[in-house]
């Protein structure tokens, strides 16, 4: 072999190398910027989800399923795959309409606005950041996987709201369940019930809500006091009771009387075999029973059995009833309800659920079956048609058909004038919602006559209507 083909090898193979180098290159920056951009519709989803737990879940709930969660929330549920959209000019739109909804609230709901220039508390990038929460894409770029960017982001939002809710102990424990509770029991015993708990306070355990009926007493000693003296002088002697033993450090007081005026405890010191000693300024002084009396179940949730060691959380805040958005005052930018013609006031047949004050206005102008086949356009978020009027006995199609982008149902909810029983009638059937430009049917056969009321499971708060059986 000469040189010079062997310099020619060499060359050659050089060339090969830097032109691999230049390929990882352009490649490996690809793959950065892809993980760049990966990272950001994440962390905004994230941020979103905090934002969300700090300022939403009053109304929409801790897991964003609004309505869904729990019927006393009057938020539609935003944690829906239907927001989670992968067609680009379909982002587009449902961003546009999330985005105007939240920083404009909705005229005549109680979904506020939120923007500071509305008078709200969220800037721009904040209202982004729930945009990126609700639809996982970040802008109007359909992210690489929105459901899973949006699970990230709502996995955030119920941590923190975790966080928001737990109550810590003197220990710097949290706030727990000492001893086993029965789905009957009223009396809990915590680990320390020394937290600033009052009366009517709701409490969250698993699923369940509970209400405070009667705290454990419990204030701090307004200043020090001596193995002798026998008055308490406390922060407040609203919580405890004649007859009640007491705690202050190691030492264990009985109750003798109470001077609410003085905001003092008589006491006798040192029972049960506890020695008299000297109590600082602001030393605890509590019931040392740590039980707490509750109201089991409340909220809309069911009683039930919950281990030693469960975590005992702030409950919900209970959702505000008003005012509504615009009410009284001039409405905020945008989001004006539908044009309706001005409602009548139906008579319903007796506990049929009364039709709340948020809801659409019932349209004087009744419908009827053609043809066995009675057809309810919904929009986001009414009933195109909400007077409906049937015959006693014969079976009817009932057909949704979703025009909107949100999900939607009709439920009424029958002779007994509960939701979700046996005697309702619901389409979809299965209790399912029908998605947007889908449609759905199912056969009402009414057997009582009467005036129903149905609504949308989903936005419980406005999509309502009658059906006259007769
Ligand atoms: C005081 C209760 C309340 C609070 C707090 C609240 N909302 Fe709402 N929100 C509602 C109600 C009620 C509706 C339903 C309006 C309707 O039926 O059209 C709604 C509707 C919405 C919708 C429209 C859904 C749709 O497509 O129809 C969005 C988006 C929304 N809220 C986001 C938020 C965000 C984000 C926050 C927190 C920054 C928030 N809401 C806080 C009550 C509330
Ligand atoms: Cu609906």
């Amino acid at each position: 072999m000469n040189t010079s083909k062997q310099v020619n090898i060499m060359v050659g193979l050089m060339f090969l190398l830097v032109l691999s180098f230049g390929i990882y290159f352009v490649w490996d920056q690809n793959v950065r910027a892809e993980d760049a951009r990966r990272r950001q519709v994440e962390e905004n989803a994230i941020r979103g989800g905090k934002i969300y737990a700090l300022n939403c879940r009053v109304c929409h709930g801790n897991q964003g399923r609004g309505s869904l969660e729990n019927p006393n929330l009057p938020g539609v549920p935003l944690n829906v795959g239907a927001y989670r959209v992968t067609d680009p000019s379909q982002l587009r739109a449902v961003h546009q309409r999330l985005y105007d909804t939240i920083r404009c609230g909705r005229v005549g709901t109680l979904m506020p606005p939120w923007s500071i220039e509305q008078g709200g508390t969220l800037n721009d990038t904040q209202i982004k950041q729930i945009l990126a929460l609700i639809t996982g894409s970040w802008g109007d770029e359909v992210s690489y996987n929105p459901e899973e960017v949006s699970q990230m982001g709502w996995e955030a939002a119920i941590e923190a709201a975790h966080d928001f809710d737990t109550i810590r102990t003197r220990e710097g424990d949290v706030l727990r369940l000492a001893a086993d509770i029965s789905a009957t029991d009223t009396v809990l015993v915590v680990n320390d019930a020394y937290v600033g708990l009052s009366a009517d306070q709701l409490l969250r355990i698993e699923d369940e809500v509970v209400r405070v009926v009667r705290a454990p007493a419990a204030s701090s000693l307004r200043r020090a006091i001596s193995p002798a003296d026998t008055v308490l002088p406390l922060e407040s002697v609203a919580s405890f009771r004649e007859g009640d033993v007491v705690q202050v450090d190691q030492e264990l007081m009985r109750v003798l009387a109470i001077d609410a005026a003085a905001n003092a405890l008589q006491v006798e010191r040192g029972v049960q075999g506890t020695v008299p000693t000297r109590h600082s300024d602001g030393a605890p002084v509590h019931d040392p029973s740590n039980e707490i009396v509750v109201e089991r179940g409340v909220f809309s949730t069911e009683p039930a059995p919950h281990p030693v060691g469960t975590q005992v959380l702030n409950g919900p805040i209970p959702p505000p009833e008003g005012p509504l958005t615009g009410e009284g005052g001039t409405p905020p930018c945008g989001q004006l309800p539908p044009a309706a013609a001005p409602g009548i006031t139906p008579t319903l047949s007796p506990g049929q659920p009364q039709i709340p004050r948020t809801a659409q206005p019932i349209q004087a102008q009744v419908v009827e079956p053609r043809d066995g086949l009675i057809e309810v356009p919904m929009r986001d978020n009414l009933f195109v048609v909400n007077n409906l009027k049937v015959r006693l006995n014969q079976s009817v199609n009932v057909k949704i058909i979703n025009e909107g982008q949100n999900p939607h149902n009709l439920r009424l909810a029958g002779p007994d004038g509960a939701w979700n029983t046996g005697d309702d009638f619901a389409v979809p059937a299965d209790g399912s919602f029908v998605q947007g430009g889908q449609e759905a049917v199912a056969v009402f056969m009414p057997d009582q006559p009467g005036v129903y009321v149905f609504r949308c499971d989903v936005h419980p708060t406005t999509m309502w209507g009658i059906v006259t059986v007769e």
